[in-house]
């Protein structure tokens, strides 16, 4: 099956952040594979190239046949390891470049953070767009100000590519993201901080999957 239909796979997206997590990055990607996520995101802004590219080589190896894998922003990282894809801010390297380096195979997610960017980046060919931050989130600095499901739903009106909802999302409130029209969701903090990992990422899939219903009904 080819990376862009794999997405249409995809239900709870999972981030790394080495900063937050409670067991290490390489343990909640092998947890998060385990518990069947099948979208794995290696974001890292604080190691040199040459670690980031070792490490970035092991998350791939966790996500095996098993999950997408994709790099945030770093397209160089991306090439050296053959990751399925990457995802980019909109000030990261401009999408025609990106899209140049990598070819029309591999997967590129870009943020929009109101109608106007979503449409610019299905225009430009973004294969999905990150869109936030939907709730207010400590987790990145400067994410700027909560967008609401409101949000989410006046995008999802307006574009086909499907819409990956981030920033503030956990267990509580993952449902009205999904039923807003969201088609995934990211919630970083509320997996890498837990316990337990493996059945916080289970949760949240079953929670996405079970509101996709919910909305179809
Ligand atoms: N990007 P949490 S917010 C990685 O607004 C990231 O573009 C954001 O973390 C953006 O799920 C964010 O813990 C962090 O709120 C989201």
């Amino acid at each position: 099956m080819s990376k862009k239909k794999r997405l249409e796979d995809i239900d709870y997206y999972f981030i790394t952040d080495s900063r937050l997590s409670k067991h290490g990055l390489l343990h909640d990607v092998h947890e998060a594979v385990r518990a069947g996520c099948s979208i794995i995101q290696y974001r890292e802004k604080e190691k040199e190239t040459g670690p980031l590219i070792q490490e970035a080589k092991a998350v791939k190896r966790l996500c095996s046949d098993n999950a997408l894998f994709l790099v945030n922003d770093r397209i160089d990282v991306a090439l050296a390891v053959d990751a399925d894809g990457v995802h980019i801010g909109q000030d990261d390297m401009p999408f025609e470049t990106a899209r140049r380096l990598l070819g029309d195979s591999k997967i590129i997610g870009l943020t929009a953070h109101n109608v106007r960017e979503a449409e610019e980046a299905e225009r430009i060919g973004a294969d999905y767009i990150g869109l936030s931050p939907i709730f207010e989130t400590g987790t990145k600095k400067n994410a700027g100000t909560a967008c609401g499901t409101s949000m989410i739903t006046a995008v999802r009106e307006k574009i086909r590519i499907p819409v990956v909802a981030i920033g503030g999302i956990d267990k509580s409130n993952i449902g009205d993201v999904i039923l807003a029209g969201a088609y995934s969701a990211c919630a970083i903090s509320a997996v890498v901080c837990a316990d337990d990992v493996y059945g916080e990422t289970k949760t949240l899939r079953e929670l996405i999957l079970r509101n996709r219903q919910n909305r179809a009904m």
